[in-house]
């Protein structure tokens, strides 16, 4: 595997590439153009522009996390081609530049949703809170509430011009079902696929968080089944996943070392992350530690490991930690994501060994 980390780049994160680049075994950083909103044209200096700063250094650049995906598309909408047709020219700009793989995800409206961003812990830290109650309320009130805990940062997926015409964007996903979904998700992939193949950049949905529809929505990438019926869509390794375990967490009858197991060949990203969910269904996010929470984040390690794993993968996301919720983007703070890739080389160090002595038994 790849150790990989979530920057939001220059100016737009309180964690600099030198903060980064002191944590070990950091070989990727995962970046976009954060300002771009989806169905925006991607301009070739500006890649050019991140990539060089992140080579210089010593990175690669290899992943982007996200190129969002226009409304328009997830609606199969008549301007959808006009979308598709920017994306498939962003593709190849990133291709290009070097880029391997482009993580996106097709959630309606709302990428991930939480009710509470600085929710406490009993060891005094905070992290992100998932109120399965206070979602039945209105969703104009919610994304106030994101929008305000989010303070100076723009988040992605919660963009203030788009949450302004929420009501809009509800009316326009009147109507769309699971299957509806599914079937403007295989027609972008069957026009997006091929330049994949030809242009050698793997594509790797996000699944949907938390795991269940929301507000009415439909959330189809959020279980076995649904991600094996995306699989067939389009039945391409350049049509992956990015596997999160703190996504499909939350559902406990997602048994995910079994995913990984299963569908391991198409996954280009791995997304580690724990969460602890409790007995009404609300869950909150934890260290990385499987004991910590409902994720055995060993037995993931373990299903990629005995499965040759080389894609890449980051800690997801981390609590906040000694009070830097004050200046950092909520959930990616710098010290429980460091002390999450620190766990995970542990254990992938261990099985390394673990084999290496098997082998020589
Ligand atoms: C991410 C997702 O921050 C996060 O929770 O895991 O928001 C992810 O970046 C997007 O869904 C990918 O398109
Ligand atoms: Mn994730």
């Amino acid at each position: 595997m790849k150790m990989s980390w979530r920057w939001y780049g220059e100016g737009n994160d309180s964690i600099t590439l030198d903060h980064i680049r002191q944590i070990p075994g950091m070989e990727t950083i995962v970046w976009s153009l954060h300002d771009k909103v989806a169905g925006e044209v991607w301009e070739e200096e500006r890649i050019k522009e991140v990539m060089d700063l992140i080579k210089s250094k010593g990175f690669n650049g290899d992943v982007v996390e996200s190129v969002n995906v226009h409304d328009d598309i997830k609606l199969g909408l008549p301007s959808r081609d006009k979308y598709i047709d920017i994306y498939i020219d962003t593709i190849k700009k990133l291709s290009r530049a070097g880029v391997k793989v482009i993580c996106y995800n097709f959630m309606p409206v709302f990428d991930w949703t939480r009710t509470d961003l600085y929710k406490e812990l009993p060891d005094g830290s905070n992290a992100l809170f998932y109120e399965k109650d206070a979602i039945t309320h209105d969703p104009n009130e919610m994304a106030q509430r994101i929008l305000k805990g989010a303070g100076k940062f723009t988040m992605p997926g919660w963009e203030p011009e788009r949450m302004a015409k929420l009501d809009e964007l509800f009316k326009s996903y009147e109507g769309i079902t699971e299957d509806i979904l599914f079937g403007n998700l295989q027609y972008f992939l069957e026009r997006i696929i091929p330049t994949c193949e030809e242009y050698d950049v793997k594509m790797a949905i996000h699944p949907d968080d938390p795991p269940w529809p929301i507000f009415g929505l439909p959330r189809i990438i959020r279980s076995r089944d649904h991600i094996k019926r995306f699989l067939d869509l389009v039945d391409s390794p350049y049509s992956g996943l990015t596997l999160c375990t703190g996504s499909l967490g939350p559902n406990l009858l997602n048994d995910i070392p079994a995913i990984i197991r299963e569908f391991h060949n198409r996954i280009h990203f791995a997304h580690i992350r724990n969460v602890k969910v409790f007995e009404n269904g609300d869950f909150i996010e934890v260290s990385h530690r499987g004991k910590d929470g409902n994720v055995d984040v060993y037995e993931v390690l373990k299903a990629y490991h005995d499965n040759g794993f080389t894609g890449y993968v980051r800690p997801d996301h981390g609590r906040h930690l000694w009070g830097e919720e004050k200046d950092c983007r909520p959930g990616y703070g710098l010290y429980d994501r460091a002390m999450g890739v620190m766990y995970m080389l542990g254990v992938w160090d261990s099985l390394d060994k673990f084999k290496a002595e098997k082998a020589n038994q």
